[in-house]
């Protein structure tokens, strides 16, 4: 559970407090992780993060659909392009259309080896991502519209889009957030939850 969790009233400071008790749909919903590869040290235990969380709340290990690219810049585009190959085809591999590997491929199911997986479009998507600070404006420019575009390619498909990008001034924080040291919180689980509830809540308000 985060650090933060929420006091005995029910509040919780940086950090969401308790979710739902259950996820009545879980099993039926059908999330899409896409992440960067870049600081991948972090990036791993965030995906682990965010799927075990799924897994957790019910969600079928062969209903997450897991792709990267190459940078967080590339986010946005990639959760599109997976929104996208998700309506169009949603029988077939999704990661064929895609056509991009995976620091975690192999570790989850494919879609099309599993006969259980679901077949209907994404009810939510992560776009997962680590930028860390450096000496130039890079970091500026590439969260700043990151983070943008994932808000609108959310709005646009009218799809929860989850931010999962850690936006961190030093590695530490970086470790930190992504569950590693003393101390540390996964906030990878944390999006996780996000997804699926949001997953749930979209579609009983669709
Ligand atoms: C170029 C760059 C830099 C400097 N830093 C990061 C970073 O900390 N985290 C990240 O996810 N990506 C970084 N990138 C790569 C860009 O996101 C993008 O992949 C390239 O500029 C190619 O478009």
């Amino acid at each position: 559970s985060p650090p933060t969790a929420a006091n005995s009233s029910g509040f919780a400071f940086k950090g969401p407090s308790a979710p739902p008790a259950s996820f009545p749909t879980a099993s039926q919903l059908r999330i899409g992780i896409v992440h960067a590869r870049w600081n991948a040290e972090c990036i791993g235990p965030l995906v682990q993060g965010a799927v075990g969380a799924m897994k957790k709340a019910g969600v079928k290990e062969e209903n997450i659909v897991v792709e990267s690219v190459p940078g967080s810049w590339e986010l946005p585009m990639g959760v599109s392009r997976l929104i996208s190959a998700g309506q169009v085809q949603a029988s077939s591999n999704v990661s064929d259309l895609m056509g991009a590997s995976s620091l975690l491929e192999g570790s989850l199911d494919s879609p099309s080896t599993s006969s259980s997986a679901s077949s209907k479009p994404f009810d939510a998507l992560i776009g997962i991502g680590v930028l860390i600070k450096g000496s130039t404006m890079h970091f500026e420019y590439i969260s700043e519209c990151a983070c943008q575009g994932l808000m609108r390619v959310g709005l646009d498909a009218n799809v929860p889009v989850i931010l999962g990008i850690l936006t961190c001034l030093t590695e530490e924080q970086a470790l930190q957030r992504s569950g590693i040291g003393e101390g540390a919180h996964n906030h990878g689980e944390d999006w996780g939850t996000a997804a699926v509830e949001m997953a749930e809540k979209s579609n009983r308000w669709a």
